[in-house]
């Protein structure tokens, strides 16, 4: 066989943590959101909830006056990543290679643990039944021969689902193109204007129009469509730093450009640490003649926000030269000393 890659995600991870804590909330529409009910958005709910359109992100008000009769409960966040470290203990055991993406879920390489993709089937049952039975929390699993498809399949059947994927462009074709991460609605909106909804026909159109539309993006969801995904598993430990760079399209001396280049920077790379925590912020900046230096700064604790990358970042930027005669062609943002907090402890793990 090819890679075996599998993706688990836990179902309605805060509020079946809540659920279980309070038993007399099985069955009901339950919300967890930030206290604040006035101003608050919501973090998850349950299915039950979700019956009546709540979602993740939404405004709590929103939520109350679409159920007035849901249950609302502030964010036990030390709880949920108590749970969390619990499960991804218990993920780490079937894995050759374990990369944790975000609170809830994981990517696991299983390719020399399994032989066939029903013995794939198999050891996915063998995980959720490990923590079901140990925690007493469903999740759903997607399995395929990488890690985008395993992730969209793991989406596929949700909640307490199982979908083996063996024959990656077949299984996407039928999808609509909001199924592969990264497509939100401003890209639904250019491929719809395009005649296109469905992978399939994502996969069948020219490269070429579709870089003309949407640029780098294009080429990656051109490919991903296609069934194509040479990711590995990177195990957390592993994961130094991660930058993101880009060559203007014109060198400039001009600092409001070169701000909102590595603010936009900044967003990509935060977008990208799906759940780790930084200690060190720096920035690349390379000079017309090819010149080029790096500003770093490490900070005295370890951040997630967006914010402080951003300002960070731009304060590293203030401290570049730029002139007329000295003009840069391309800037970077990097983040290194990356990783993902135990609450239980307190303490890294990795
Ligand atoms: P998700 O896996 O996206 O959502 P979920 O586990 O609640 O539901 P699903 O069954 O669809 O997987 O996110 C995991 C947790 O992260 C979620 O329980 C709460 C938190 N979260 C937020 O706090 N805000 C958000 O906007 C999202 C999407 C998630
Ligand atoms: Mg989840």
């Amino acid at each position: 066989m090819r890679r075996v890659i599998l993706h688990v995600d836990m179902d309605s991870f805060f509020s079946a943590i809540e659920m279980r804590e309070h038993p007399e909330l099985k069955g009901l529409p339950v919300v967890v959101g930030s206290a604040d009910r006035a101003r608050g958005v919501v973090s998850t709910c349950s299915y039950e909830a979700r019956k009546y359109g709540i979602h993740s992100a939404m405004a709590l008000s929103q939520a109350y006056r679409l159920c007035p009769g849901a249950k609302f409960l502030p964010v036990n966040m030390e709880l949920y990543r108590r749970v969390s470290a619990a499960i991804m203990d218990i993920l780490r055991g079937y894995a050759d290679k374990m990369e944790q993406v975000s609170i809830d879920e994981a990517f696991l390489d299983i390719t020399t643990k399994v032989r066939t993709w029903e013995e794939a089937r198999m050891y996915a049952e063998r995980i959720k039944k490990e923590i079901w039975d140990k925690q007493q929390l469903s999740c759903s699993i997607g399995i395929a021969p990488n890690k985008i498809v395993a992730k969209i399949a793991s989406d596929f059947k949700k909640p307490n689902g199982l979908t083996v994927v063996e024959h990656a462009k077949e299984f996407l074709a039928q999808l609509p193109v909001v199924c592969i991460p990264g497509v939100g609605p401003k890209t639904e909106k250019v491929l719809k204007h395009m005649g296109i909804t469905r992978i399939e026909q994502l996969a069948n159109c020219d490269v070429q129009l579709l870089v003309s539309r949407l640029g780098k993006h294009g080429r990656r969801l051109h490919r991903i469509a296609r069934g194509i995904d040479d990711s590995e598993v990177v195990p957390n430990r592993e994961r130094k730093s991660l930058s993101r760079e880009r060559t203007l399209a014109k060198d400039t001396d001009d600092i409001a450009t070169l701000e909102r280049q590595v603010e936009e920077l900044a967003e990509e790379v935060h977008r990208a640490l799906n759940g780790f925590v930084f200690k060190i912020v720096s920035i690349k900046v390379k000079y017309s003649n090819f010149r080029l230096i790096t500003r770093s700064r490490t900070l005295k604790t370890f951040h997630s926000d967006l914010a402080t990358l951003k300002c960070v970042a731009k304060e590293l930027l203030r401290l570049v030269d730029v002139s007329k005669d000295d003009k840069i062609r391309l800037v970077g943002v990097r983040v290194a000393k990356l990783s993902l907090l135990d609450c239980r402890q307190q303490k890294l793990i990795c």
